[in-house]
């Protein structure tokens, strides 16, 4: 199969890219000391993230691989699903080589090369989260089998890309939606607009999400452990098809099941829905 890596050509960055990956890396980090989790702070040091410059990928790898066999490879941008969970399956997180124009600062729908290894790749440093997401990719290479890919979609929206984690540290970041977003990484933790509802594996397979602004829900686990435990004790084959019986959540909605952590004014999305009908 076509596994779409291409290489990442580091020689060919600007300097004016360079410089715009510094800019980004700097705020976030700021941003981030307090707010995101132990485990995502604790990765970006262990890569020497901190290093000027957007990252040679190789040498990203090198030190990425010694601590738990993964690796960072350059894709051209988004890549068909099976593609991309066979590249998680083995240990390989595909990233997008570009970097966003300096008018898209603060936003832009396509993964770049920030948003891809400044937010995801210093959580594949911890044991842990580095075999959830292998077992994402082997699920979703499953989940093709059973035409159920936007179940596991939603369950990747809703924890790698849009997770909030809560220890002994209290409520943190780790979803890398999140954590490359200035103005998402404040609203997340800081915000009263937005619910934040404990984990539910099944509840967020059924609940639909938007990827044109902030969330409206958050989902929060306890621990990363708790996060590859229930995924690798579900047997996905059965629970899709009973998922077929049961309705779609919208999103922003709280059922009556629902664990809430904060109850939000959902003034945010409100203010958007008056001005956008
Ligand atoms: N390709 N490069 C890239 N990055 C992604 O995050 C990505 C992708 N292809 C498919 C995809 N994500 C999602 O549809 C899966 O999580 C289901
Ligand atoms: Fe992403």
């Amino acid at each position: 199969m076509n596994d779409w890596i291409i290489s990442q050509d580091w020689q060919a960055y600007t300097p004016a890219e360079h410089a715009l990956w510094d800019t980004l890396f700097a705020r976030q980090v700021a941003l981030l000391s307090t707010r995101a989790a132990p485990a995502f702070l604790e990765g970006l040091d262990m890569l020497r993230m901190s290093k000027p410059g957007i990252p040679d990928f190789s040498e990203l790898s090198e030190r990425l691989h010694k601590a738990t066999g993964w690796s960072v490879v350059a894709v051209p941008g988004l890549i068909p699903e099976a593609a991309f969970f066979e590249n998680l399956a083995n240990r390989r997180f595909v990233a997008g080589r570009f970097i966003r124009k300096p008018e898209q600062i603060d936003y832009l729908q396509e993964p770049d090369v920030f948003h891809d290894v400044f937010g995801h790749v210093p959580l594949l440093v911890h044991p842990v989260f580095a075999d959830y997401m292998q077992a994402y990719g082997q699920g979703g290479l499953r989940s093709m089998r059973y035409g159920s890919i936007h179940r596991l979609a939603r369950l990747y929206w809703y924890t790698v890309e849009f997770g909030l984690i809560r220890d002994g540290a209290g409520l943190k970041l780790y979803g890398a939606g999140i954590v490359s977003s200035a103005s998402e990484s404040r609203f997340a933790i800081d915000g009263d607009s937005p619910n934040r509802l404990r984990f539910d594996l099944r509840r967020i397979m059924r609940t639909k999400y938007r990827i044109d602004d902030f969330q409206q829900n958050y989902f929060v686990i306890d621990s990363f452990e708790q996060l590859l435990r229930e995924t690798l004790d579900t047997d996905f084959g059965p629970l899709y098809a009973e998922l077929e019986t049961q309705p779609e959540i919208e999103i922003g909605a709280i059922l009556p099941g629902d664990q809430v952590l904060t109850r939000g004014t959902q003034s945010h999305a409100a203010g958007k829905s008056a001005a956008y009908p």
